[in-house]
């Protein structure tokens, strides 16, 4: 069961963990208990849908502790051994929210029941996981949007103030923008030392090694072409936004605080790689005027970034030449040889 402010996150991270725990094998029942804002179940719904996990709901019912005890009914009943209860947040620690919350808890009785706080929030933060802690109880926190500017300090004084372990980190709007709490990872982020091990992990998540290994090889003889950096930026993309990634490299991370990283470059590249002829990607030394206007002119772009691009990526080749041929492959940075654990 999820509990917390409005606007916290709760219905977000409920689908962020439905989709975390099918990942890892559980037949997962989202429920959807809040019935005070219109369009709260059918965001529940929708998330359900976008990652295949069935939303309980009840039409007609304002009854969010008869929906709960209904919900686990059905999840028995249809073999769903994880049940998620999303419930209604209110503005401000108020008593009617907290009477709902531990009625919904004393009646179903949650394994876990886990208070949910937006770390943008600082102080606001601490007091309503005091109260929710005084009122209804709880066994774990979850820290969300910790993608934002805040780094997330309330950590510390929440943990001090109720004893209970933060448990989740949510980082984004994105169903997979969750991780597992690792206090070393947050200490580094409060005192700006980056996420290394973030970066790393999400690296080996999101990308395929063979493709990797594919790109590298073909990196270090010399034959990586427009193709192969397309590859490479899709890779890229799915990780996440350029300053989130940025942000986990130690040292940049409040170098680039007030930075305008801007995706849409990605775009743009990717935008005029594919306006690009199968040959002249593979053979990159075709690209003369003409061809390069056709480009420009196809890709909605001018002759400017087209030309901008292609000398990047030349320069990338000469300097991947002169690093492959000082020191090898041993001496690239590999992804794959690169554990932390
Ligand atoms: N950037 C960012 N936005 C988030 C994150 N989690 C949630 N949000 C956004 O925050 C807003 C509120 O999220 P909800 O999940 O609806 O919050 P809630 O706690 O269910 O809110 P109520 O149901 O009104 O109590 C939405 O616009 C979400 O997309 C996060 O980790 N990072
Ligand atoms: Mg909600």
């Amino acid at each position: 069961m999820l509990i917390g402010l409005q606007g916290c996150g709760k219905t977000t991270f409920s689908a962020k963990l439905a989709k975390y725990l099918k990942n890892r094998k559980r037949n997962v029942l989202l429920v959807a208990a809040d019935v005070y804002r219109p369009a709260a179940i059918d965001q529940l719904k929708i998330l359900g849908s976008q990652i295949s996990v069935p939303v309980f709901t009840m039409d007609g019912s304002k009854d969010p502790v008869k929906i709960a005890s209904e919900a686990m009914i059905y999840a028995k009943e249809n073999g769903l051994n994880t049940v998620i209860i999303d419930t209604a947040g209110r503005l401000h620690v108020d008593e009617d929210m907290m009477n709902e919350a531990a009625a919904i808890k004393a009646k179903v009785n949650p394994t876990e029941t886990l208070f949910v706080v937006d770390s943008m929030t600082g102080q606001d933060a601490v007091n309503s996981a005091k109260a929710f802690h005084e009122k209804v109880d709880f066994d774990g926190v979850v820290i969300t949007k910790l993608d934002g500017d805040s780094r997330g300090g309330c950590v510390l004084s929440i943990r001090a103030v109720v004893d209970r372990p933060v448990k989740f980190t949510s980082l984004g709007e994105k169903l997979d923008s969750i991780e597992l709490f690792y206090p070393e990872r947050m200490a580094s982020r409060i005192l700006g030392k980056g996420d290394i091990v973030s970066l790393v992990e999400k690296a080996q998540e999101q990308i395929d090694e063979k493709e990797a290994d594919d790109l590298e090889k073909k990196l270090l003889a010399n034959k990586f072409d427009f193709d192969d950096f397309l590859k490479q930026i899709k890779m890229i993309k799915k990780m996440g936004s350029l300053k989130s990634l940025l942000a986990m490299v130690p040292g940049l991370g409040s170098a680039i605080k007030n930075a305008d990283i801007d995706d849409k470059q990605l775009v743009k590249v990717e935008s005029i790689i594919q306006s690009m002829t199968k040959k002249e990607r593979i053979n990159p030394k075709i690209l003369n005027g003409s061809r390069r206007k056709r480009i420009a002119r196809g890709s909605g772009n001018t002759i400017q970034d087209v030309n901008r691009l292609i000398k990047q990526f030349e320069e990338m080749q000469r300097m991947v030449k002169m690093v492959s041929s000082k020191s090898g492959k041993s001496g690239m940075m590999n992804l794959k040889n690169f554990r932390y654990n």
